[in-house]
């Protein structure tokens, strides 16, 4: 029996970003007190209290002596097999146990002062991770100034960190990383074996962690409903093993699952063991959904939609069509309400800026429009939900919720979580931003097209746009058309250019390994990347191996793309990515490094005037033993792009 008000707990299982918040939860208390105000909400991020927990000093000295036990008992052979990470962690282990909240309490900008300790590396032990600072003291001088001390001083406490979090991985579980836990088991699989066989394991001192929160979380909360976010494939171990704690210490409490990972990757869900651990699995946006399970769950009578349930030991998706999803503008202000906001970690571990965004400083998140305005692009999923039914909100609306979000956290930092933000839409809240006087700072995605015209950048910029992503991909003009992304190169030269002009920081989304695409359009678009970063278009950029998807146009019709899909097991859990056979036969793998290592120094402003053939090793191949006289620059072939391709666009008029 249901009482007359619900406790409904809403939480996001490890491990996401640490500096701030992952949206869904804040979007869905929001929505549930504005249309269902008679239930009682709450929410918690698993993924910051886990880190708590662990990275305290009870959680490391925990760790400490697990280590120590298991060196002792290997004897001097541990020693000689230890990883470097364990070593020096169990030399130094004291020192990292005592400084570990002090240097949290840093990153969480509540002890500014111990900066001045930190900086000249004399306080903080200095595992692996320090070792590309000590060869090269001048690169922090470099990122950071003379007079950068807090931040090099931030750079520092987050090496600090990361080395503890190699030690947690190396030595206590291999599924452990800052911003995901056992993703693997997760991502793309196309059973459920692995997924249980885990859980079914002896559990790790990070699992007994987690099973203690939850324990935790439900006595406090006491909750009837249990809702769990899974925005990406490494926070699904998690849900299942906050399910099974909250099945065994509140058994009437009905647990339910939603959230990115769930849109994207069960839609194909036919397997009833995970009906073990879950009661029912929301797709798509949870808005309406959840209120509809809400009332179903008073009067079972009443319809579900979008939802999937065991019934008689089989999975049913329940889908009521006469029930619509809520209009964008409707589903209520998000709201960090019940979150530790104080207690959210910045971390500074990459000396690129755009990473710094991702990683470093709390985000108030909002979506401009829902979906994606343009809905072309082959490799995208254009056949789901999130992507392919585009909805905006008006600009007053989302100002209302800024500034209402600006009041709850007196932070006034956005990321714009769109698919793409639509130009016209960016125009609309930037005036009313600055009609209203309001003073933000935000960042977020974008198609770099040609409606960003100087004008309208430098307004985006003066209502305090501060970065811009959106994606290149491969940068060839074939590639662009096949893939449907409707820009050319010379548009996205003058496009960023102008965000750059006018202050904003430009990452670019990069991919190799398209369809068709050959080494020769590989050597190119690297050339092209170059000259954009040599003319100040870009200032960051990550290259993405291509991956096709269930739900993509490639994925689904391979053949216009000219690659033939490879066999796939039978699918009774998750299906994202497709493995498919390429016959143009060029070997991508061996290119990414050299892609990498470019990119990574064009971000620093090295090399930009090298021939692009220089970062890549020669193939170890027979050819190659055969003719020990070629040289590196020959590995690849020499790039067939003018050297000025890119200033004539930015000269050409649009
Ligand atoms: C912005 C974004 C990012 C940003 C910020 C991420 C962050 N940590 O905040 C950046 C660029 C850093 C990023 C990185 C990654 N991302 Co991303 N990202 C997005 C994007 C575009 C929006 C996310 C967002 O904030 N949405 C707003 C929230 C409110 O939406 P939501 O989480 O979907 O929640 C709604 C519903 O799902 C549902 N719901 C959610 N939880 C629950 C719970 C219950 C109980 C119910 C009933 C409903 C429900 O209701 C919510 C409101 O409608 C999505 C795609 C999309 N359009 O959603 C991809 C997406 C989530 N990302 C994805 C991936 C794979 C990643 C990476 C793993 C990529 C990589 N290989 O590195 C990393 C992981 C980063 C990390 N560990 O934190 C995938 C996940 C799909 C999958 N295979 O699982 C998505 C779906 C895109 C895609 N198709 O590839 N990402």
């Amino acid at each position: 029996m249901l009482p007359p008000a619900m406790r409904i707990l809403l939480i996001t299982p490890p491990m996401t970003q640490l500096n701030t918040p992952y949206p869904a939860t804040a979007y869905l208390t929001g929505c549930l007190r504005k249309h269902a105000p008679a239930e009682v909400v709450a929410q918690a991020d698993f993924s910051i209290e886990l880190f708590l927990r662990l990275f305290s000093k009870r959680g490391l000295q925990q760790v400490l002596d697990e280590l120590q036990a298991r060196a002792q008992s290997l004897g001097p052979r541990a020693a000689r097999t230890m990883p470097a990470t364990i070593a020096h962690f169990l030399e130094h282990g004291p020192k990292y146990v005592t400084l570990v909240e002090p240097v949290l309490r840093f990153l969480q900008g509540q002890d500014p002062t111990l900066a001045m300790r930190i900086a000249p590396r004399t306080l903080l032990p200095e595992g692996p991770r320090f070792a590309s600072l000590s060869d090269d003291e001048d690169s922090l001088s470099w990122a950071f100034g003379e007079l950068g001390l807090t931040d090099r001083a931030r750079h520092l406490a987050s090496l600090f960190i990361d080395d503890l979090a190699d030690v947690l991985r190396e030595g206590i579980d291999p599924r452990f990383e800052l911003s995901r836990y056992g993703e693997k088991l997760a991502a793309s699989a196309p059973t459920f074996d692995d997924l249980a066989a885990a859980l079914d394991d002896e559990p790790t001192l990070i699992d007994h962690e987690l099973d203690a929160l939850t324990r935790e979380f439900v006595a406090t909360h006491a909750p009837d409903v249990v809702g769990l976010s899974v925005p990406f494939p490494g926070n699904v171990y998690g849900a299942l093993r906050i399910a099974r704690i909250v099945k065994s210490e509140r058994p009437t409490a009905r647990v339910v699952l939603g959230g990115g990972y769930v849109n994207t990757e069960l839609r194909q869900l036919t397997e009833p063991r995970v009906f073990d651990f879950i009661d029912y699995i929301l797709l798509d946006d949870g808005e309406r959904p959840l209120l509809t399970l809400l009332d179903h769950l008073r009067d079972p009578s009443l319809p579900l939609l979008r939802t999937y349930v065991r019934e008689a030991g089989r999975v049913v998706y329940k889908n009521t069509a006469t029930l619509r999803d809520l209009p964008h503008p409707e589903t209520g202000t998000p709201t960090y309400d019940g979150l530790p906001l104080t207690q959210y970690v910045s971390l500074f571990e990459m000396l690129n800026p755009m990473h710094r965004l991702w990683s470093d400083g709390r985000w108030n998140k909002l979506t401009v429009a829902k979906g994606c305005y343009w809905k072309k692009c082959t490799f995208c999923d254009l056949s789901l939900d999130y992507i392919g039914r585009y909805e905006p909100a008006a600009a007053d609306v989302l100002v209302d919720r800024i500034e209402a979000l600006v009041r709850e956290t007196g932070q006034t930092g956005f990321h714009f979580v769109d698919e793409a933000a639509p130009p016209a839409a960016l125009r609309a809240l930037a005036e009313r931003l600055l009609l209203r006087n309001l003073h933000i700072t935000w960042w977020g995605n974008v198609r770099f097209e040609k409606a960003f015209t100087p004008e309208l950048v430098q307004l985006l910029a003066r209502s305090g746009c501060v970065a811009i992503s959106g994606g290149l991909e491969v940068a060839s003009d074939r590639l662009l058309q096949l893939m449907k992304k409707g820009v050319t190169v010379a548009q996205v030269a003058r496009v960023t250019r102008a965000f750059s002009d006018a202050g904003v920081l430009v990452h670019a989304y990069l991919m190799y390994g398209f369809p068709t695409e050959t080494e020769q359009e590989t050597i190119d678009s690297l050339e092209r990347v170059r000259q954009l970063f040599a003319e100040r278009c870009i200032q960051s950029g990550f290259w993405h191996r291509f991956a096709a998807t269930a739900h993509s146009p490639i994925g689904q019709k391979p053949e216009l793309f000219g690659i033939r899909l490879a066999p796939e097991p039978a699918v009774t859990f998750a299906r994202n990515e497709v493995p498919f056979e390429d016959p143009t036969g060029c070997d991508h793998d061996r290119l990414g490094i050299g892609l990498r290592k470019a990119l990574y120094n064009f971000m620093h402003g090295i090399g930009l005037d090298r021939d692009v053939r220089t970062w890549f090793d020669a193939p170890p191949d027979s050819s190659t033993r055969r003719r020990p006289w070629r040289t590196r620059q020959e590995s690849v072939p020499a790039p067939e792009v003018a050297p000025d391709l890119i200033r004539s666009a930015l000269e050409a008029s649009p």
